[in-house]
């Protein structure tokens, strides 16, 4: 593979910038949405309360942290504070309770990897997932949600990368390509290595908030409104980021000794996590840290062939950043 690292940004970089932006507004929940995606939590959580009173109902995945586009399903994640060892029997309990209160399209998928009941609300028109005690997500979601707050950077470059994966079909882990969760990770990892830094790395400073759930202790410093500055010495655009993330994806990134971890803010070596070989399933082609389960490689679903058609993406996304001249669009062609 020959790699062609370039260095030099096309010098007309910045008239891409408005288009990009437009793009990313144009991918906002409205106001009302966010609303009614309330208004089903609520309802949920009176019928939860009728039958598991002592349960609780957290919104996690991209409707809560911050991440998410207009018109995303919700995940919903039913929280018990003791173990549950059967929990198809609760999702069999839930499924009926909701079918019972005209909740539409009532699923129990016990056997996924992660089972959930799946509904659509006929009233707000909004389906969504609710998945059982899965709460590292609900913690990983505020990590996330909390990086974004910083710098407004993360939102845009992340809306931009997650809206170039879902219409160049690579983000479906199911077929070997990322989540969206691994591709906000990537963009957090990323605007923590810039020089200068735009994001910081959360959990290398002061502890302010830490919880222990499923004997992984999650803790970082969580008072990000005192670093609203933070990235304020690095005015790279959001075009210029969208660029060079591609590049770095592309044509810089050491896929077969580097480990990218926003838990240390830097890169690790796949040595040093014992992630240089094929484990079972586990291929470790391109590896990405979970931040609290740091034994979790969300690259481990990608094979080799699906690294191939991942390179060959990131690879066009940066030729297209470098020369076409409307990338707003070619970026996004439906693949
Ligand atoms: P979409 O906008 O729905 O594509 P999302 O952020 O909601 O993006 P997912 O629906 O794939 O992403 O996942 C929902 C949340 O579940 C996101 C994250 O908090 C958690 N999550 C997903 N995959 C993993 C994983 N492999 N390890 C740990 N947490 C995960
Ligand atoms: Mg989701």
């Amino acid at each position: 593979r020959m790699l062609k690292r370039r260095t030099d940004c096309r010098s007309d970089i910045l008239r891409l910038n408005s288009p990009l932006l437009a793009i990313y507004e144009s991918l906002i929940p409205p106001v009302e949405e966010k609303a009614k995606q309330k208004q089903l939590l609520a309802l949920l959580e009176k019928l939860v309360c009728k039958e598991w009173p002592e349960a609780r109902l957290y919104l996690y995945g991209s409707c809560e942290n911050s991440f998410g586009v207009s018109k995303s399903d919700i995940d919903i994640c039913l929280a018990f504070n003791e173990d549950i060892h059967d929990k198809s029997e609760i999702l069999l309990k839930l499924a009926d309770i909701l079918q019972s209160d005209n909740l539409q399209n009532v699923q129990a998928l016990t056997r996924a990897r992660v089972p959930i009941v799946k509904l659509m609300d006929p009233v707000t028109g909004i389906s969504c997932d609710i998945c059982i005690n899965n709460v590292l997500a609900v913690v990983n979601t505020r990590l996330l949600r909390d990086y974004a707050k910083i710098d407004v950077r993360l939102r845009q470059l992340a809306f931009i990368v997650k809206h170039w994966a879902k219409s160049r079909g690579v983000n479906a882990t199911y077929q070997g390509t990322l989540s969206s969760y691994a591709y906000v990770l990537m963009c957090i990892h990323f605007l923590q290595q810039r020089r200068p830094a735009i994001l910081p790395c959360l959990q290398g400073m002061e502890t302010t908030f830490s919880v222990t759930v499923d004997d992984v202790e999650c803790a970082y410093f969580d008072k990000v409104e005192n670093l609203c500055n933070f990235g304020s010495s690095n005015q790279e655009t959001i075009a210029q980021l969208v660029w060079a993330f591609f590049n770095y994806w592309a044509y810089i990134h050491d896929y077969a000794n580097s480990v990218i971890s926003v838990r240390t803010g830097s890169l690790i070596s796949k040595g040093e996590k014992d992630w240089t070989r094929r484990i079972g399933n586990d291929r470790h082609l391109i590896c990405i840290e979970d931040p609290f389960v740091v034994s979790h490689d969300l690259g481990r679903v990608v094979d080799k062939f699906s690294i191939k058609v991942l390179r060959e993406e990131f690879e066009r996304a940066a030729d297209v950043m470098q020369y076409d001249p409307n990338p707003w669009i070619t970026l996004f062609e439906p693949y």
